[in-house]
């Protein structure tokens, strides 16, 4: 069975976690993912929290699945011209250096539209144009840059990042979409484009809930927040919102049976409207059904608190996942609080590839995070990350077609060896 993007060729130049994770998800649909890296370095996560001395660490295997690995000094003239004829041969180049990386190593947008003017050039940055334009961004640079952090957390403690990796995964994401995009519409133009994503507009996207309450403040406090109850006054920004839920079901994480030792026994509990009457008679309340404090949503709003801390007297009678089985019985929605070793452990996320295990030469079986996205004609396996430089004569000879002189002058070149500037750890 022909994959999704069969055919496609992507020219990958990105490193760390943004762009790698956009490249590798075209890659799961079926795109040739040529990953170039700096020789004798690589791409940095490669040696970052590695678990065992000398093997590519987690961080790189579980970003790159799919992809080959060649390794060229792009400041060497021979492997400039390398780089060129890669440009001709490849459908898309997809980066996420630093700004102005590209354009100093010789390879403008310009320059490439004058080698290929098909191909399409998407790019990863901390910022788009502006004041900060010229930034360096890491994910929690993004999260507080964003909107994220701001409005994560407890109310009077301090500005929270988050664990999901929305500036780096999120922004990929994005990138991915802008690139099949483009591709799309290359079909029809015959052109290559510029597709750019930059994490601060992937994460305010993302935050756009918070950016609605900005401007519902300026009519009045946001009654669904736990400190309206409180009767805790609004500032004039979004305040964070602990585990109030952002939309317009309240929400609450309520202890479940075994709170006191294990720390995510926990339930997300959420109040939606319409199964109200079966959470009173659940919890034992069948009076709140028809008492004008409680039967109405706009009611209940300043009681969240009393109403929450009578469910949970309910819930911590439950371990989390009795508690998720008889509110699932009666369509009220919840989630349990799952711990990554539940996650790591659970069957049915392995049997739809979305967590699955993969074997590498020098690491051994590992868990990693499959395709989140299902396709019913185009399936993804997921194969290992590359080693380093493990495909670079395959690609010289197979990819640009070079001879066995070729080769052997672009080894004697230095193009291959590592270059002397090495970005730092
Ligand atoms: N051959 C020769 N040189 C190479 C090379 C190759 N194959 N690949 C990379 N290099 C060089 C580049 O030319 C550049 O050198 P110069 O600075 O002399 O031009 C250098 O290596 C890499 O620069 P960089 O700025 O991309 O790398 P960094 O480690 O200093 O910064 C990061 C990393 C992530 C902060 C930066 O790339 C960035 O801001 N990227 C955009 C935002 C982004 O994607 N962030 C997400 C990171 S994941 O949290």
């Amino acid at each position: 069975m022909t994959k999704a993007l069969t055919g496609v060729r992507i020219l990958d130049f990105t490193h760390v976690q943004s762009g790698p994770t956009c490249t590798q998800l075209l890659a799961w649909f079926g795109a040739d993912v040529i990953k170039v890296e700096r020789p004798g370095v690589g791409d940095i996560t490669r040696g970052q929290l590695q678990d065992i001395p000398k093997v590519d660490s987690l961080y790189f295997t579980m970003l790159n699945h799919n992809k080959r690995s060649i390794t060229l000094d792009t400041k060497n003239p021979k492997g400039k011209e390398v780089l060129t004829e890669l440009i001709r041969k490849c459908d898309v180049l997809v980066e996420n250096f630093g700004p102005g990386v590209l354009d100093r190593m010789g390879f403008s947008w310009e320059k490439i539209q004058s080698i290929n003017p098909k191909m399409i050039v998407a790019s990863i940055k901390g910022f788009g144009p502006g004041p900060y334009e010229d930034c360096k961004v890491y994910e929690n640079v993004a999260q507080c840059t964003g909107g994220a952090t701001s409005t994560t957390g407890f109310r009077d403690g301090v500005p929270l990042v988050t664990g999901a990796q929305i500036g780096d995964s999120g922004t990929g994401l994005n990138l991915a979409l802008g690139i099949v995009t483009a591709l799309y519409q290359r079909t029809r133009t015959g052109n290559g484009q510029r597709v750019t994503a930059a994490m601060q507009d992937g994460v305010l996207n993302l935050c756009r809930v918070k950016l609605r309450d900005q401007q519902r403040l300026a009519h009045g406090p946001l009654t669904e927040y736990s400190q309206y109850g409180e009767g805790i006054p609004f500032g004039d920004a979004v305040p964070r919102a602990a585990n109030d839920s952002g939309g317009g079901q309240p929400g609450r994480i309520l202890k479940c049976k075994g709170w006191e030792t294990d720390p995510n026994a926990y339930i997300y509990f959420i109040t939606q409207a319409p199964v109200w009457e079966k959470i009173c008679d659940l919890i034992g309340e069948p009076g709140w059904k028809t008492h004008p404090d409680y039967a109405k949503p706009a009611a209940r709003l300043p009681r969240l608190n009393e109403i929450f801390a009578r469910i949970e007297q309910w819930t911590m009678t439950k371990t989390k996942f009795e508690a998720m089985e008889i509110l699932n019985k009666d369509d009220i929605p919840c989630g349990p609080i799952l711990s990554m070793k539940e996650l790591a452990e659970d069957k049915s996320l392995r049997a739809t590839g979305t967590v699955v295990e993969v074997d590498h030469p020098t690491r051994g079986r590992y868990l990693s995070v499959g395709n989140p996205i299902k396709l019913s004609d185009s399936p993804s396996e997921v194969t290992r990350s590359p080693l380093l430089g493990e495909h670079t004569d395959e690609i010289l000879r197979q990819v640009l077609g070079f001879s066995d002189h070729q080769v052997a002058e672009i080894h004697g070149s230095g193009a291959l060896d590592p270059p002397r500037k090495q970005a730092a750890e």
